[in-house]
């Protein structure tokens, strides 16, 4: 009954070829190699590309992108996975959204994955609502490192709309764990731990709230406190939380291993937008880790929701607040490994710290400023600022739509009272630049080749789109003197930032290793109801629940048809036993709002009520074969007899 016939087997890219075709035609496809013969880009220096007619940025139809970009999606919830400097849009890797093409938010691999770790308050207030967050708010992509480098494991992404942040496996671009983030509100900031190798996430809570937020507390902001939160990236649990003054906004970690910094733009704690920006300066709050850990050791903390937290407001060993201007936004180590720039936003100014100079300000009496070794007035706006790993920093300066080009080493010495300029090149993009990006710019390799702007307004640069316009993402020659655009593309909402890593960073797999443990309930189930979950077909009754197991070879369900009674509880597992790189089946189960991916040796279920009865029909909606169409079967849905 098991259909293991090779003979049907066909690449999808075996297909498109000449020789798929005819293989196919003539009925005996052998599966053609998918990559082979395929160029290869990179490390061709400009110079020989010039000369053979070639712009720096041309990946030409076959050739392969030097650079895996993976862009936030911003409240679409998702990240998206772009070739650089082709800027084509490779991939989508759904977290904090509902996606219809693949089922996430509906298979139980996924559901899974976004409830096992929410708060029981949360999985409660759910409950009523689907049991998942439909949406989601993702701003921060960021690879782990080993040594101030990637190392290509995992990618973290924060959730600020819903308090959670999201752990990415690189091997197979899936989400694995998705985790609520207690007495926080509203994760932003989000930066990981460079130094020796990734063992902190650090969240920024942006938003401030009582604690407990329990309602017993309202209106009276002076009881509200903003929480910043460490993560232990390995066993995705929150490892300890400190309280700040101020709320808190962007961050990032130095090279050592020692701190973190984080902006903060309402040091007021006002409500209102008045309040809000009434001082003439905020704060950078600067984490001392080892501090912290101590902290923890001694039992300086309290305990909440099984959390240590530990007080971090003024006067506390944990942190030391730095006055800044007013609203400070973007918070960006240099990969020099010595300065952190500090972005003005409401000031035209960036703040350069020198993280050997701040050990010394958490000694009291210090002042706090004494870290500051430069503050270049830029332009209006900024907001961010990336590094090409040859001592020149780049800020995106929003109000001013414009990238600048400047010098650390000559904004020191301006610092000093020398009569010198850093600026070295002011470029317009269009328009309203937030995030920037260098390739491997967050790493000790930065390559200082391309520069990425995510630009917040596109206006007129594309066919318009309606009321409804797209951002604007430009890519940018910076290995000369001069940055040059070169690429303008547009994006849906809303691609907050980037991350540019070298491809010899990642090798993600094919084909899934059946012994993934994304699939580990599936495994146990079948291995109760004595089911082969490879291969397989069986429909188990277990009162009214229906466990219905299939395989699929393309093109081909191994069962055409099962029958359950109009409300059993139905769960459907589906293992996709083709071997062969690119075969993607679905299963798509017609007027009841079910649709799933099933990658090559994946398995995929979902549990519905089969509430309406008569015939529907189950198809593969991910295109597989000539014979696609045919890949499809009936679940018959027998009434309640009355
Ligand atoms: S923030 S535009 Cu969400 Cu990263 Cu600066
Ligand atoms: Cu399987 Cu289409």
């Amino acid at each position: 009954m098991s259909t293991k016939d090779d003979s049907l087997k066909v690449s999808r890219r075996g297909m498109i070829g000449g020789a798929g075709k005819a293989a196919l035609l003539a009925g005996a496809g052998a599966a053609t190699g998918g990559a082979a013969g395929l160029a290869v880009f990179g490390g061709m220096g400009g110079q020989a590309l010039a000369a053979q007619g070639k712009a720096r940025n041309e990946v030409a139809p076959g050739e392969l992108d030097e650079y895996y970009g993976f862009w936030s999606g911003g409240h679409s919830g998702e990240i998206r996975i772009m070739g650089i400097p082709s800027m084509r849009e490779l991939m989508r890797i759904p977290v904090f959204n509902r996606c219809s093409a693949t089922g996430w938010g509906q298979t139980n691999e996924s559901r899974k994955i976004l409830t096992q770790d929410l708060t029981p308050e949360t999985r409660k207030f759910l409950e009523k609502r689907g049991g998942v967050y439909l949406n989601g708010d993702a701003h921060h992509p960021r690879m782990t490192y080993t040594e101030g480098t990637y190392d290509g494991r995992y990618i973290l992404i924060q959730d600020k709309a819903n308090t959670r942040l999201a752990r990415i496996r690189c091997d197979i671009m899936r989400a694995d764990r998705i985790i609520e983030i207690p007495n926080a509100h509203d994760i932003h900031g989000m930066r990981l731990q460079k130094y020796p190798r990734t063992g902190y996430a650090f969240c920024n809570g942006e938003h401030e709230a009582p604690l407990p937020n329990d309602g017993k507390v309202l209106d009276n902001p002076s009881k509200y406190v903003s929480i910043f939160s460490a993560v232990d990236v390995d066993t995705m649990k929150v490892a300890w939380q400190v309280i700040v003054d101020g709320n808190l906004d962007n961050n990032d970690t130095d090279y050592q291993g020692r701190y973190v910094f984080s902006t903060c733009y309402n040091s007021e704690m006002g409500m209102n937008l008045a309040e809000m920006t009434a001082k003439e300066q905020d704060w950078v709050v600067i984490f001392n880790i080892k501090r912290i850990e101590e902290g923890v050791k001694k039992g300086d903390f309290k305990e909440i929701n099984g959390i240590p937290v530990l007080d971090g407001r003024h006067g506390s060993p944990y942190t030391a607040y730095v006055p800044v201007s007013n609203s400070p936004h973007g918070c960006n180590a240099a990969p020099d490994g010595r300065h952190v720039c500090i972005n003005g936003k409401l000031s035209p100014t960036v703040s350069v710290i020198d993280v050997e100079l701040v050990a010394p300000i958490f000694e009291k009496g210090a002042d706090p400023r004494s870290c500051i070794v430069a503050e270049p007035q830029l332009g209006l706006g900024p907001l961010h600022t990336a590094y090409d790993g040859r001592g020149n920093a780049y800020t995106t300066l929003f109000l001013d739509s414009q990238i600048v080009k400047w010098d650390i080493e000559k904004a020191k010495r301006a610092f000093k009272g020398e009569k010198v300029d850093p600026i070295i090149q002011k470029l317009d993009v269009h328009y309203q630049p937030g995030h920037n990006h260098t390739t491997m710019g967050e790493t000790k390799e930065a390559d200082g080749k391309w520069l990425i702007s995510l630009n917040k307004f596109s206006k007129d640069r594309f066919l318009n789109t309606g009321p409804l316009k797209p951002e604007c993402d430009q890519l940018i020659d910076i290995s000369g003197d001069e940055m040059k655009i070169v690429h303008d593309g547009p994006t849906f909402a809303e691609p907050h930032d980037a991350l540019l890593v070298h491809r010899s960073k990642l090798n993600p797999k094919s084909v899934y290793d059946r012994a993934d443990p994304m699939w580990e309930d599936a495994r146990k189930q079948a291995e109760a109801d004595g089911v082969d979950l490879d291969w397989g077909e069986n429909v188990i009754r277990d009162g009214n629940k229906v466990r219905v197991y299939m395989h699929s070879v393309a093109p081909k369900f191994s069962l055409e048809k099962f029958e359950v009674e109009e409300g059993d509880e139905v769960t459907i597992y589906i293992t996709n036993m083709d071997d062969v790189e690119d075969l993607t089946h679905g299963f798509t189960l017609s007027n009841y709002g079910i649709a799933m991916e099933i990658a090559p040796q994946a398995t995929a279920s979902v549990t519905f009520t089969a509430d309406r009865p008569g015939v529907h029909w189950y198809y593969c909606q991910w295109f597989c074969h000539a014979l696609h169409m045919e890949m499809r079967g009936r679940m018959l849905v027998k009434p309640k007899s009355v």
